[in-house]
């Protein structure tokens, strides 16, 4: 019997695959022939719980949910967006060192695209891997209804797998009616932020796709979400970690408990259970109820494969930080406690709950702070954070990549990041080599935490 669920269900695995193949076309092919692709920032509905379409969704494109954006490593990308919403909007790529004019900072990197009005993208993204794009501006509200979608970034190179899934993972602030409610609590945004009320993986709850039986799939998932930092488990099948934050990992290693936050990426080598039929869970173990976020069906006869055939991925052009003769440059997260005006062009919360080096900033205004750094282009850095407050921060540097390094809290595994993820009491150094120029804005990526003053931004000359 055909239910509305088994349809929605079945629509769903077929977008999946339709959509990924559909959008390498649609963005893919035409960034290789330099044609501009327009990206649409629009008001909209979608169906994320079963009491009907939520409305005052934001989106991108002509489907319910943003597109994965397709490129290719080393070749031209270019995209109009254009603004149809009612407020102003940019567009950042999060995780992509490309030109500082490209970065979407309002202000800081480039004017407020205002509603009716677009802005030309044109970059060329030098490392492989999975990457995520957002607006910088009213940020809770535009990512918080949803104006958040996945790049991938291809090389023909990579080692070919069986199947490729991606994820965007995120929740939403969403009442008993399947609409929204008030996006934050100024309360929860002094201490963890504030949570969704309903988890999704593709803007569905726990959506299951279908996936060759003993076949490897590159699973590329993104945390997008505002607020939640999640502990990822795979049940029921084999998936090891091949890259972090965009980049691979220099050995590959199980997933278990691994914690990342709002802002990270992983890329996983899922091997598919043998018999027909057989469903492997992505669990996210953080919290007091585990969840699932989404299963994957073995179909099909056994394709028998061993994850350890699989090559390795590509390494990225990444400069490496010498750090026999680095200049190191202090950043102390902390609490504050103020109030600010309400009425930024970007949206203001009203109030500054947390500074770096003792600077609350008023973001997205068009009288910054001075960069709290100024940095010799070429030149290592290492930025030795220390986190006091009793709140975990993932914190995201745009437009360069750093090696964490001798933290006091957590072993590290050897990789490029753009975002990581502090404990309460950590202390940690980044290593990075300052050769891309311009202001890079350096915040933490719980949006509330963002918008009440842990951003900060540091200038490359
Ligand atoms: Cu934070």
């Amino acid at each position: 019997m055909l239910t509305r669920r088994t349809l929605m269900k079945g629509a769903l695995v077929a977008g999946a695959y339709a959509g990924g193949v559909g959008l390498a076309g649609r963005f893919g092919g035409l960034a290789k022939a330099e044609a501009p692709v327009t990206l649409v920032a629009r008001p909209g509905e979608a169906m994320i719980t079963d009491k009907g379409p939520t409305k005052g969704v934001m989106t991108y494109g002509d489907a319910e949910i943003p597109p994965v954006l397709r490129m290719r490593r080393g070749e031209a990308f270019a995209l109009r967006l254009d603004n149809r919403l009612d407020e102003p909007t940019t567009i950042h790529w999060h995780g992509l060192r490309i030109d500082n004019r490209m970065d979407g900072v309002p202000f800081l990197t480039q004017p407020y695209v205002y509603g009716g009005d677009g802005f030309d993208y044109a970059f060329t993204p030098p490392d492989a891997g999975t990457f995520w794009y957002h607006p910088h501006c009213n940020t809770l509200t535009q990512i918080g209804r949803g104006l958040a979608g996945l790049v991938v970034v291809e090389d023909p190179a990579d080692p070919v797998f069986d199947a490729e899934i991606v994820l965007n993972l995120r929740d939403w602030r969403l009442g008993g009616d399947g609409q929204f409610i008030a996006q934050f609590k100024p309360r929860d945004a002094a201490r963890a932020g504030t949570f969704g009320t309903v988890r999704t993986a593709n803007w569905r709850q726990s959506p299951q796709y279908d996936a060759p039986a003993g076949g490897l799939v590159r699973l590329r998932l993104a945390a997008t979400d505002v607020t939640r930092i999640l502990a990822l488990q795979m049940e029921g099948a084999e998936a090891a970690v091949i890259a972090l934050d965009g980049n691979p990992a220099a050995e590959r290693f199980a997933l278990d408990h691994l914690m990342i936050g709002p802002g990270q990426r992983l890329d996983l080598v899922l091997r598919m259970p043998d018999t027909e039929g057989a469903v492997a869970a992505l669990k996210d173990l953080r919290g007091t109820k585990p969840a699932t976020l989404a299963t994957f069906r073995a179909v099909g006869a056994s394709l028998k494969r061993d994850a350890r055939d699989l090559p390795p991925l590509t390494q990225n052009p990444l400069p490496e930080p010498d750090l026999s003769a680095a200049a190191e440059i202090p950043f102390v997260l902390s609490a504050s406690a103020e109030e600010r005006p309400k009425d930024g062009i970007c949206g203001s919360l009203g109030y500054n709950f947390w500074a770096i080096n003792k600077v609350p900033w008023a973001d997205d205004t068009g009288d910054p702070t001075a960069p709290l750094a100024e940095m010799k282009a070429g030149r290592t850095y290492i930025f030795n954070v220390e986190n006091p407050t009793p709140q975990v921060h993932p914190l995201h540097l745009h437009g360069l990549v750093f090696r964490p390094m001798n933290s006091n809290k957590q072993a590290i595994r050897p990789h490029f990041s753009d975002t990581y993820l502090i404990l309460p009491d950590e202390k940690v150094q980044l290593a990075l080599v300052a050769d891309n120029p311009g202001d890079w804005v350096f915040h933490c990526h719980i949006i509330e935490h963002q918008k009440t003053g842990m951003t900060s931004y540091v200038r490359v000359v």
